[in-house]
């Protein structure tokens, strides 16, 4: 922009600041990259410019100080803590408002409680909440927190400190004297200052008022964070915090992915990750904000600052912190774990392959496709459908005319009896009857039992979603579990015979704003959104470099011998969306909510809950509430088996009770190469059974960015191919390349799910993350930090997926600068990374995805994937041994019957193995009461230098092999060794 624009002089006016740069990035945005996104984008950054405000504390116009707010936060007083009960194990203290109130975004409250708890050697507990007990906190009920874990400050691998006046404390690691949490004002830059999108930073004092709190920290320049979401960063799976920074929004929203904007879920949880190169250390922490209010987190760091700073901006509730010492990567993710809940079981089925898309027309389609993928032998675990099931576009039906019940019923049973799943979706919103002879029961039972959320005059709340209007459950009500387990049996006992739900729409979406059914006709049961392939919403984007202008609807990767390729573009920097003044009623601090107001395509903040919750207080754990309900009736319906759900909207501790789909993507590379952070960050977040729209869900995907897409979700946890209605078909049979890729990849997947299923066990019982960031495995090695397109499977299996069009070849980190030998998956060969740079350009033609393998490990595999996993299971087992340079190697596998639930003492009966290499001798032992009937019948270990005379198995005798000097092979086929016993097998 060299003029200035209208929409310059504009903020000019309303703000007093030049215009920022963060408007001028929107416009670009805006004009370069016409997504859905962007156009929402877009339209928030305009009403911004005209409606004014753009920080925390930006001058107030006068029609905004009518309230009596400040919106400044530069003169809050801070607080005074005296009246310092210590203990043992921590200490509790009043702090008292330290001045006069500044009132900025609410009205400010005199007096708090902090309470400081030790509560294990690696967790910090810090509570600061208002003495009154006023203010909303997570009901225990719901949202349960470990209570009773209590040790002595001195057993604490953390430090608390604080100063009494003003008050302000700082969190120490013991063992290293590094200063991880600190709201000193000394610590901090001088206020004020500004963020790095040219927000203004008035002030630091903490404040506490009802319908805002603010607390501020120092981190270290540029600090390595990761979290903080549901984000789609731009700057990947680092945050950034010293170029552009960072605002992440807490309001769960129906938004596509939005690149650096608020999208459906809510994780107030960073991991931090400190390296000291100089003494070739590293050391991992993390805080969380239990806390459900919604919120701007802004990391950043003000210009000339020679640190950054995490600033929580929370719209109400209270600071319920909790610090993990770590200090390795993994071991923080499974602190945080202890804390919100551990990842459900989830059933061994759920790993193989899911089918789904919007727009399949009628049950024949439908079967068409299960047939489909049986012809091209690509294996086929579990079928989907979407809201093209029902009826009326009401949950709980089936359309009588295109999905009978009744035929519904038969085709479930038919995909039972070959080992396959059914799962169907399952809406938040509940359609209203439209009118009085409507017998629509799911709503009108959940009326008379007084389950849904309700307007402030105690009327149904009334929105608008795809059945026309709609009430939502209110999760809180007291008999809204046996309703909606009710609710869930009769569907299933009406003919959809499910094996697992998908919860779509849960943020929860709306498609008016706030309560605006409320004295609407009701019996206008039209939704007020086209659905996409119907005229006047035609599916018309492609990937970037397909043009359909010259190629076609195809999507083929070459027509007549010429290749479709253009050019991949840049991908654009987008900054979050601008902050706008309040939509009146929202609380006056405006958090950056990419729809603007807080009620926009959602319930309204005032409608309410059971025991006179505010929804303002809960939006963001409506995702959570209705997964924990739905878990809990799939429990009631079916006892023995274990739910599985794949949720949209989540929020910490979701993974207690579902998986998460990464929402509607589209079917751009740039879009597949977030796939990576997406995935990670879940990890973190505790919800592992994550993964994406495989070959993009919005717009036309094409053949070559299906082909890598499909290998690269066969790598993460939960693997379906999604598509959008009205969007060319892209299931995997659909191209013969696409074909081959999914089947080579889907069987390195399905002989690693033994692998794959103790990475899960261990989640389930331990927290710990199944995929992980390099740099997770490797943390002292800082090139590692933004390496976010490469993901390991567990601490052994390195995934290199392509994520660019039109290569043949790409570049590999090998993490372990040279300690570790990594051996290709397919030809078991060592690949060897350049010393300096720690890369190696690897083969990586189109259907092939490079998987490397890490020295010192033992994987079990099932020796014969087949078509689906009870067939691969039926198999026999593999093992594969690699060994480092000393001739070692370690590994565990956990087994059970892949469905019964844990039980109320949270036991399932299973067998745990451990495999020990040293010495040229494999032990096996096995231990536990599941009884594991199918044979050990190969082992092979790899890294053997010399050949061997022979091989010798206990209680067996010699065994057959053979050995390649070239690949340091010895290969053991044709055993048929029980993994019931203990076992030795030497070779020498
Ligand atoms: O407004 O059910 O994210 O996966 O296909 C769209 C139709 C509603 C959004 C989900 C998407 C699903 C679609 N749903």
């Amino acid at each position: 922009m060299s003029a200035t624009s209208p929409l310059e002089v504009r903020e000019k006016t309303q703000t007093g600041l030049p215009p920022s740069q963060n408007v001028q990035r929107q416009l670009r945005q805006s004009a370069g990259h016409a997504s859905y996104a962007s156009r929402l984008l877009a339209f928030a950054a305009l009403s911004a410019c005209f409606l004014g405000s753009l920080s925390a504390s930006s001058p107030p116009d006068a029609a905004l100080r009518a309230d009596g707010f400040s919106r400044n936060v530069s003169n809050c007083p801070g607080y005074i803590l005296s009246g310092l009960h210590e203990t043992a194990s921590g200490l509790s203290a009043r702090l008292d408002l330290a001045g006069s109130a500044c009132d900025a975004f609410g009205t400010d409250i005199a007096n708090l409680t902090i309470t400081v708890a030790y509560e294990t050697p690696t967790r910090l507990h810090v509570s600061i909440v208002d003495a009154a007990a006023n203010q909303f906190r997570l009901p225990a009920e719901f949202f349960p927190r470990p209570t009773g874990d209590k040790i002595t400050e001195s057993e604490s691998g953390l430090a608390f400190d604080f100063e009494s006046s003003p008050f302000a404390f700082w969190v120490t690691r013991k063992s290293t004297g590094d200063i991880l949490f600190d709201t000193r004002l000394s610590s901090l830059p001088a206020a004020p200052t500004e963020a790095l999108d040219g927000s203004a930073l008035d002030g630091f004092q903490l404040v506490f008022e009802d319908q805002y709190l603010q607390l501020t920290s120092a981190l270290p320049l540029d600090a390595n964070i990761f979290g903080f979401g549901e984000a789609v960063a731009t700057s990947g799976f680092r945050r950034d915090i010293a170029e552009n920074g960072t605002i992440q929004t807490m309001w769960a929203r129906n938004a596509p992915t939005p690149e650096n904007g608020n999208t459906y879920g809510a994780h107030p949880v960073y991991l931090e990750h400190r390296i000291n190169a100089s003494m070739n250390s590293s050391a991992t922490h993390a805080v969380f904000l239990s806390s459900s209010a919604g919120a701007d987190i802004v990391l950043t760091t003000p210009p000339g600052a020679t640190q950054s700073l995490v600033q929580y901006r929370m719209l109400g509730g209270v600071l319920d912190l909790y610090f993990f010492a770590g200090p390795t990567p993994v071991a923080t993710v499974e602190q945080y774990g202890a804390v919100v809940g551990l990842p459900t079981w989830v059933p061994y089925w759920a790993f193989g392959f899911h089918l789904c898309r919007w727009g399949y027309t009628d049950l024949d389609d439908v079967r068409a496709q299960v047939e489909n993928m049986r012809d091209a032998d690509l294996p086929l675990e579990v079928m989907w459908n979407d809201i093209d099931l029902y009826h009326a576009r009401r949950d709980f039906t089936t359309d009588p005319v295109s999905f009978p019940a009744e035929e519904v019923r038969a085709f479930i049973q038919e995909l039972a009896s070959n080992d396959q799943h059914y799962v169907p979706i399952l809406d938040a919103a509940i359609g209203h009857t439209a009118n009085a002879s409507d017998d629509y029961l799911p709503f009108l039972t959940g009326r008379d039992r007084d389950v849904y959320i309700k307007n402030p005059d105690d009327s149904l709340f009334l929105g608008q979603v795809w059945p026309g209007y709609t009430v939502w459950p209110d999760w809180f009500a007291e008999n809204v579990e046996g309703w909606w387990a009710e609710s869930i049996a009769n569907w299933s006992a009406l003919g959809v015979e499910f094996s697992g739900l998908w919860l779509d729409m849960d943020e929860p979406t709306s498609f008016c704003n706030g309560s605006c059914g409320t004295g609407a006709d009701l019996s206008n049961t039209s939704a007020p959104v086209i659905f996409p392939g119907e005229p006047g919403n035609p599916v018309i984007a492609w990937p970037e470099g397909y043009n359909a202008d010259i190629w076609g609807l195809s999507g083929n990767i070459s027509i007549n011998g010429s290749l479709t390729f253009g050019a991949d573009t840049p991908v654009p920097v987008v900054a979050p969306p601008p902050p706008l003044v309040p939509d009146p009623g929202d609380p006056p601090y405006p958090i950056h909510n990419g729809f603007g107001g807080l009620g926009v395509k959602t319930v309204a903040i005032n409608a309410t809950h059971a025991g006179g919750i505010l929804d303002l207080d809960v939006h963001n754990a409506f995702g959570y509430m209705q997964e924990r309900a739905t878990h809990l009736a799939l429990l009631e319906v079916r006892p023995d088996e274990r739910p599985f759900l794949i949720s949209r909207s989540t929020f910490a501790g979701s993974g207690h009770w579902t998986g998460h789909w990464l929402g509607d993507n589209f079917s751009k590379w740039h879009f597949m190469r977030y796939v990576i952070q997406g995935v990670l960050q879940f990890q973190l977040y505790q919800i592992p059974m994550v993964g994406s729209d495989a070959c993009g869900f919005y717009g036309n995907t094409d053949e070559e960015l299906c082909n890598r897409w499909m290998s690269l979700a066969a790598f993460v946890p939960f693997f379906r191919n999604h598509n959008e209605r009205g969007a060319i078909s892209q299931e995997p049979y659909r191209w013969d390349s696409v074909a081959t890729a999914t089947r080579a990849a889907t069987a390195v997947r399905y002989a690693l799910l033994p692998y794959w299923y103790t990475l899960f066990a261990d989640a389930a019982t331990k927290g710990t993350p199944p995929l992980r960031a390099l740099f997770f495995e490797f943390p002292d090695e800082a090139e590692l930090l933004s390496v976010d397109q490469q993901l390991l499977v567990g601490p052994s299996v390195l995934v290199v997926p392509v994520t660019t069009p039109n290569v043949s070849t790409i570049d590999a980190v090998l993490p372990g600068r040279g300690n570790v030998i990594w051996r290709d998956w397919y030809t078991h060969m060592e690949v060897i990374a350049d010393r300096t740079q720690n890369t190696v350009e690897l083969n990586a033609p189109l259907g092939h995805i490079p998987v490397l393998v890490r020295s010192g490990m033992a994987l079990l595999l099932h020796a014969q994937p087949a078509y689906t996993t009870t067939a691969t299971r039926a198999g026999p087992f593999a093992l594969l041994v690699v060994l480092d340079a000393s001739g070692t190697a370690t590994g565990h596998a956990y087994i059970d019957d892949g469905v019964s639930p844990p039980d109320s003492v949270s036991v399932i009966v299973n067998r745990t193995l451990a495999f020990d290499v040293s010495g040229a001798t494999l032990r096996i032992s096995s231990d536990g009461a599941y009884d594991i009937p199918q044979k050990l019948a190969n082992v092979t270990v790899l890294g053997v230098h010399e050949a061997p005379k022979d091989v010798r198995v206990t209680g067996e005798g010699r065994a057959a092999f053979t050995y390649e000097a070239d690949l340091q092979r010895l290969n053991m086929t044709g055993l048929a060794l029980s993994l019931n016993e203990d076992m030795l097998v030497s070779w020498g």
